[in-house]
């Protein structure tokens, strides 16, 4: 007898940005393990990848049978490695081919949203804004990828605040479904985080 398995939908993970802000090479990266050689996206590419991230088990809660005190056990073997299909978007940055970002959000469940940190920031936040106003955004989780890090410009307090102060990622901020990360995706610098967001 031929028994039919139901097809699952793929989580859907889609990478925007500006233009040479480092997508293709984050692409790469967590397609391969590397970051290889890109040139700029013409329209989008998309691929089912298995994404591997390394997670820290459940902690055992042991009670000292004197005091009653709860003790946390942690060992290096609790840390498990995990690992998630999911249908991976990477979208071209250019600027003619942004208003078709709104497009990719249909069915969206993870964003990752790369800022060119050595790129002038305040059009960057707009774009990011827009795209997080679309009412097919509202069920994702946001991953902001400060990537470039290694030119110099640190961002990280400066989004945080961004984020803090912004009333539209308040609800992301309370379901805890948005992070912010310093990247450098020549290096792998931050994918590991990543694919830990990708995988929870
Ligand atoms: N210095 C530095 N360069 C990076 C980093 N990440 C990517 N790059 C380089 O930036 C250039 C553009 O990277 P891409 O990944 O092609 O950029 P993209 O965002 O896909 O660009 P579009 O396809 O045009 O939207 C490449 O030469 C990368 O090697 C980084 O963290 N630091
Ligand atoms: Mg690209």
């Amino acid at each position: 007898m031929c028994m039919r398995i139901p097809l699952q939908k793929l989580p859907k993970v889609v990478i925007l940005g500006i233009e040479s802000s480092g997508k293709s090479t984050l692409y790469n990266y967590l397609k391969s393990g590397v970051p290889g050689t890109t040139t700029p996206t013409k329209r989008f590419s998309q691929s089912s990848v298995n994404i591997q991230a390394m997670k820290s088990a459940k902690p055992s809660i042991l009670v000292d049978p004197r005091t009653g005190q709860r003790l946390l056990k942690l060992k290096h073997a609790d840390v498990v490695s995990v690992s998630r299909r999911v249908s991976l978007f990477d979208i071209s940055g250019m600027k003619a081919q942004r208003e078709r970002w709104i497009h990719h959000l249909q069915n969206v469940d993870r964003i990752v949203f790369v800022i060119d940190s050595s790129a002038p920031l305040q059009p960057q936040l707009t774009d990011l804004k827009q795209v997080m106003c679309h009412p097919h955004s509202q069920e994702a989780q946001l991953i902001i990828c400060l990537n470039k890090s290694d030119t110099g410009a640190d961002l990280k307090m400066q989004i945080t605040n961004f984020v803090n102060e912004e009333p539209i990622f308040k609800q992301f901020l309370n379901d805890e479904s948005l992070g912010v990360v310093r990247t450098n995706f020549q290096t792998g610098l931050g994918v590991g985080e990543i694919a830990q967001f990708l995988c929870v």
